[in-house]
């Protein structure tokens, strides 16, 4: 697997596009962006809260520090996202800092990817949460119980993920969605992103300790449109 890349200096964003095995990185349909709510146009997209058939409370499996982010990785394949008649499986989450997506410019402390997979078509959905410094979401209450200190180093977890948080946030919240590519290479262009405005909380200390533990800007800078549309709801 092509792990030679990093987010500054040789390996930097410049060279993922010179990346041997498939790269997409130099594409025409590339994440992230910075998302001008102007002039993102009403959806009629298909993303309805009553797409998501998650559990209420799911185990987390294991975390990976794998020094592009640290990521968590559930046990059960139960959380489903049913879209256009695909099944996309909730697979982990893992974290940039600060956020990758920028709203109008403005770029949050943190952005978090919750990764669906499908792979009859080798196609992924991304939900992007932001965080800010606030109230701890339930949802997140365990991150500092486990982390993997080193890279390469993973650790066991036994902890529920609580999503009532961010799909009440759902409910009643404005949602981005455009169509582009993984962030990091091979950057592949098959991912549907859903982007929720308003930011989740996170304590000061959970925000600071990941942070520690990612390579510092562990974001991608914004790419061209190149005439796609964003759309909300
Ligand atoms: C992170 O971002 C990891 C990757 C992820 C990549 O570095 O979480 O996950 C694995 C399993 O390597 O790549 C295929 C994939 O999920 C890109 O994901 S992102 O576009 O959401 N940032
Ligand atoms: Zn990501």
């Amino acid at each position: 697997k092509t792990d030679v890349w990093a987010y500054q200096g040789e390996t930097g964003p410049k060279f993922w596009t010179r990346l041997e095995e498939g790269s997409e990185c130099g594409g025409i349909r590339q994440s992230p962006i910075n998302i001008n709510t102007f002039k993102a146009i009403a959806g009629d997209f298909d993303l309805r809260l009553s797409d998501f058939h998650y559990e209420n409370a799911t185990e987390v499996k294991n975390v990976i520090n794998n020094g592009h982010t640290i990521e968590y990785e559930f046990e059960s394949e139960n959380n489903i996202l049913k879209l256009a008649e695909r099944q996309y499986i909730l697979k982990q989450f893992h974290f940039h800092s600060p956020s990758e997506h920028t709203l109008d410019g403005v770029r949050f402390p943190l952005e978090i990817h919750m990764v669906h997979f499908e792979p009859e078509t080798n196609s992924y959905v991304v939900l992007a949460l932001f965080a800010k410094q606030g109230e701890t979401s339930k949802t997140f209450r365990f991150l500092l119980d486990y982390l993997p200190i080193d890279i390469g180093e993973s650790k066991e977890v036994s902890a529920l993920c609580d999503f009532e948080d961010p799909l009440s946030t759902l409910k009643t919240g404005t949602l981005y969605h455009y169509e582009g590519s993984l962030t990091t290479p091979p950057c592949t262009e098959s991912v549907s992103w859903y982007i929720l405005k308003e930011p989740l909380g996170l304590a000061p200390e959970q925000i600071d300790r990941l942070k520690d533990l990612m390579p510092i800007n562990n974001y991608r800078l914004a790419q061209p449109l190149n005439g796609r549309i964003v759309s909300f709801k």
